[in-house]
């Protein structure tokens, strides 16, 4: 009952263990190399990082995967939101009312945050006809003008 009770033996052991784990850890620090990775966006920093942690580390857990297969899911819906909103800046509309739609129900979807969950197959079929609209060119014609991932096209 806060009443604490040790032994100088307790007290020297712990102290030991202590001692220990700093030489570890200075060990470790020794044989650890840090880089500084610079360069302009898009230029291959987080790239390289991917690179050695599938050489070196066993690559990716399912976990990690799952997180991946996320972020790859919201890219593709950011993507196509960024080009809704263009072709609205630009006035242009899609040729067909189908697109029209699918424009609608593209700038309105939100990306399931369970990474187990799929894609939902009407947000792929909305991007894949939308994308073959003959808006789509008229709209990256400005592509200077807006922002859109490398990756989108
Ligand atoms: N051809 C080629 N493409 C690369 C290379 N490294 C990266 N990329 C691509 O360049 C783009 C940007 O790379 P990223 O690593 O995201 O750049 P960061 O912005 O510097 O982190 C991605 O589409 C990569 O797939 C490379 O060595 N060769
Ligand atoms: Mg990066």
């Amino acid at each position: 009952m806060g009443i604490c009770f040790s032994s100088e033996s307790d007290e020297s052991r712990v102290s030991a263990q202590i001692d220990k784990k700093i030489e570890e850890d200075s060990r470790r620090l020794r044989r650890e190399c840090k880089i500084l990775l610079l360069g302009s966006g898009e230029s291959g920093k987080s790239t390289i990082v991917k690179q050695m942690k599938i050489i070196h580390q066993n690559g990716y857990t399912l976990e990690e995967l799952a997180m991946y297969r996320l972020t790859i899911y919201k890219n593709l819906v950011d993507c196509a939101k960024a080009l809704v909103m263009a072709l609205r800046q630009f006035e242009i509309d899609p040729e067909s009312s189908t697109n029209k739609e699918y424009a609608d129900f593209i700038v309105e979807f939100q990306v399931d945050p369970d990474p187990n969950t799929p894609l939902d197959p009407r947000l792929a079929a909305a991007v894949v006809s939308l994308w073959k609209d003959p808006c789509i060119p008229k709209v990256m014609a400005h592509q200077n003008e807006f922002y859109l991932m490398d990756s989108a096209p």
